[in-house]
């Protein structure tokens, strides 16, 4: 039995039916390999995911600092998604709602006899208190069940305060994952945000940044040594971002695109809407660094661009050579797990392979078969009824704004050799006997663990202290545990000094994983349907 099979072993014959797909090995032969995603998690197994709710408003939206986001809904909602995702912001321009909680608190009545009401009181309140440009509606699981009409109260919002209001249906039951709700949030964006602005695109070196949501300082890192070179960060999606800054976004020439998962709808749209390429960049990582620099630099292919990369690259590689060596002769042979949400089980890869650790394990919670496999496989992917639920925008070409940075050739030839307008997946950089997990959930974490034994894991904070408890030492990539930046040159070094730092602290002499001391547990994961309850399932 390989180690696939033993993780998959424990399972019922009908859990085993639905999750022998979203498990694979992966050898050097034969890739890429298919896997199973973005389909709905096993009912009782305990999954890392979260809602559509949350991906809508805590990760796309939430980081907007001049932005209320209002949470139309019972208090929790609201509650839980305060403050719980590390996104920094500076706010320079006063308007910082970040620290805030805004929720219209539904409460039965409300329910029973529809929360519009409610809402519009809210809004009033907001509008006369804080006094924002922009407000954004999020809704959750029972205000699409009862029907209240956001919409049309956003709408209510706009002609009565004259601000601009947005209203997102994104109830935490869409889809199946908060993969849903960055589509909405993406969606919604575009209709109504990118675009509104008045700035006209006459800058040479304009780009925006898609996909970088600030965690531990990550998009300032970034933006420093992309200012560094000479570009001009028009917006930045949405780490530290603004409504003052989007709404211009069309301005920009090219889109660089950090996170591919949660933002590559608002990149293509763009594309079509106002002609901005985009381009598959990773800050996360040295190497993966360069080639982002290089391969931004080529779009623009500018000597004075071109010289100012490489002038960058040597002076950021100068400072940080003797931590890199340092931390390199220490981690080097060290193994890793690592399980994020959509796209950092790949980008930490790369930055672990920096230091010389190989990365055994990794995957995802709900990523989608192109985050794996690469983008060649979109066509493939079948849309399922979930899917079919959240709208499928088109947009047009805007002739106002329409406008061309490079001419054809050069886009061609650009696209032969560097990540224009394509993700290549995870997969492609793993292989070797490694596992890749979809939807993991904690028994397949202590299994793994179990198997692999690895110097270390990197997950979130629904399974760290499982994971610690086993004896292995587990860094939070979500949050960072408070650590950060880990974005580009400095951020490595912040990354493997914290690495080090975990690894080598004595207290794991101290803890007797569970398997070396006794026997665990027998029985079968998911046990079949009893009597009377199949007709329900
Ligand atoms: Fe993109 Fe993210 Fe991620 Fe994500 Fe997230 Fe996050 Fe993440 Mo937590 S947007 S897919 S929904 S990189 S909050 S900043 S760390 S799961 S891997």
């Amino acid at each position: 039995m390989n180690e696939r099979e033993r993780i998959l072993d424990k399972y019922s014959a009908r859990v085993f039916k639905n999750r022998k797909d979203h498990i694979v090995e992966l050898d050097d032969s034969g890739m890429p390999k298919q896997i199973a995603a973005n389909s709905r998690s096993v009912p009782g197994l305990m999954v890392n995911r979260g809602c559509c709710y949350a991906g809508c408003k805590g990760v796309v939206l939430g980081p907007l600092h001049d932005v209320v986001v209002l949470t139309h809904g019972p208090i929790g909602c609201g509650y839980y998604s305060w403050g719980t995702r590390r996104n920094k912001g500076r706010a320079e321009d006063g308007r910082n709602f970040m620290q805030y909680c805004f929720s219209t608190d539904m409460q039965e009545p409300d329910i029973v006899f529809g929360g519009e009401k409610k809402l519009k009181q809210a809004i009033k309140e907001i509008v006369e208190i804080f006094h924002p440009e922009c407000i954004m509606i999020c809704s959750t699981c029972p205000v699409g069940l009862i029907g209240d009409d956001t919409s049309a109260v956003a709408k209510w919002a706009e002609e009565t305060y004259k601000v601009k209001c947005v209203a997102y249906s994104c109830e935490g039951y869409k889809g199946v994952s908060q993969s849903a709700g960055h589509h909405i949030a993406n969606n919604g964006l575009m209709k109504h945000i990118i675009g509104s602005g008045e700035a006209k695109p006459d800058k040479k070196f304009a780009v925006n940044i898609l996909g970088e949501y600030n965690i531990g300082g990550d998009g300032w890192e970034s933006e420093r040594l992309l200012k560094l070179i000479g570009y001009e960060v028009i917006s930045v999606f949405t780490g530290d971002g603004s409504y003052e800054k989007i709404k211009n976004a069309h301005v920009a020439n090219l889109n660089l695109l950090q996170c591919h998962r949660s933002i590559s709808y608002i990149a293509e749209m763009m594309k079509t809407k106002y002609n901005i390429d985009w381009i598959k960049i990773n800050f996360i990582g040295i190497d993966e660094t360069i080639r982002s620099l290089r391969e931004v630099a080529a779009y623009f292919n500018d000597p004075g661009i071109n010289a100012r990369t490489e002038e960058v690259i040597a002076s950021e590689l100068e400072e940080i050579e003797e931590d890199r060596e340092y931390y390199r002769e220490k981690l080097t042979g060290k193994t890793a797990g690592i399980f994020v949400g959509g796209s950092r089980s790949h980008h930490y890869q790369n930055l672990l392979a920096d230091f010389g650790i190989k990365t055994l394990v990794a995957g995802y919670e709900f990523a989608h078969r192109d985050d794996y496999e690469g983008r060649e496989v979109i066509p493939d992917i079948k849309l399922d009824a979930d899917t079919k639920n959240i709208e499928q925008l088109t947009v047009e070409p805007d002739n106002r704004y329409y406008h061309l940075a490079i001419d054809k050739e050069h886009f061609d030839a650009l696209k032969e050799k560097t990540d224009l307008e394509y993700y290549a997946g995870m997969f492609k950089d793993m292989g070797d006997g490694t596992i890749t997990v979809d939807d993991f959930n904690h028994y397949e974490t202590e299994k793994l663990l179990e198997l692999f034994k690895p110097d270390i894991f990197y997950s979130g904070i629904k399974d760290k202290y499982m994971i610690q408890k086993s004896g292995t030492p587990s860094r939070q990539l979500h949050s960072y545990d408070y650590s950060g930046p880990y974005a580009c040159f400095k951020g490595a070094i912040n990354f493997a000094r914290d690495t080090y730092m975990s690894i080598f602290t004595p207290a794991w002499n101290y803890i007797t994983p569970p398997w070396y001391s006794k026997p665990t547990l027998e029985g079968r994961i998911g046990a079949e349907a009893i009597a009377g309850g199949e007709q329900n399932a």
